[in-house]
């Protein structure tokens, strides 16, 4: 399809954002912010990004419709302060469907193309009662792990910002939606990442194609 939103002809992406909060302050930083809509989209060969994630990204290509991959490159805002003890990381990520169904959300973490951490959650479709669509899936204020907190406070430790690009080139996000009965992939997302250099979030979303 042409179309310049994150979407398969099963599920859409409203918006993914990865934030900061410092519950001293109440302020909050976004680290990444996708909308569902892109201003700008284009194509890029899915064999290019390949060797940076898990095997199964090619697997799931070969076996499921092509309108459902796409990546995202990060330049992360990580201009975000306080004490560590009050900070909290957290994701927020909003679907949509005319479909109704539950979904799964698995978040893979990797490193040098190796799943390191994967987390797993479960969505039921707002207005469950409703006759018709669209129905929408929340996933809201899913705090990471461990792991994402401790690299993201060991980068911010580094001296300058071409040494946290290097580490990033070797840390990669894999995010599968699926039908939570079916099993049948909905909605592929993978992440690349660079620091920002302007204070701000930015992004670039391509297509994944053959
Ligand atoms: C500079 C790097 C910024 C990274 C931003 C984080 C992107 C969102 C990824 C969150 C995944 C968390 C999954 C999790 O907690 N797994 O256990």
């Amino acid at each position: 399809s042409n179309s310049r939103c994150i979407m398969s002809s099963d599920i859409e992406l409203i918006s993914f954002t990865a934030y900061v909060e410092n519950a001293e302050n109440g302020n909050r930083v976004n680290l990444v912010n996708i909308p569902g809509n892109p201003e700008d989209m284009e194509n890029i060969k899915i064999d290019s990004i390949y060797e940076k994630y898990p095997n199964s990204l090619r697997e799931l290509f070969q076996k499921c419709p092509k309108d459902r991959f796409y990546l995202a490159k990060c330049w992360a805002n990580i201009e975000f302060e306080g004490d560590p003890k009050s900070l909290t990381y957290a994701v927020d990520a909003y679907y949509k469907s005319m479909k109704k169904f539950d979904i799964r959300v698995a978040t893979q973490v990797c490193s040098f193309g190796t799943k390191a951490v994967e987390k797993i959650e479960s969505f039921k479709p707002v207005n469950y009662n409703a006759l018709v669509g669209p129905y929408t899936y929340n996933l809201e204020n899913s705090s990471m792990c461990e792991y994402m907190t401790k690299f993201i406070s060991e980068l911010k430790k580094l001296q300058f910002q071409e040494w946290m690009n290097n580490v990033l080139e070797n840390f990669t996000v894999l995010q599968i939606v699926s039908n939570k009965d079916t099993d049948e992939t909905l909605l592929v997302m993978c992440f690349l990442f660079e620091v920002s250099e302007d204070q701000e979030a930015n992004y670039s979303v391509f297509r994944l194609i053959e």
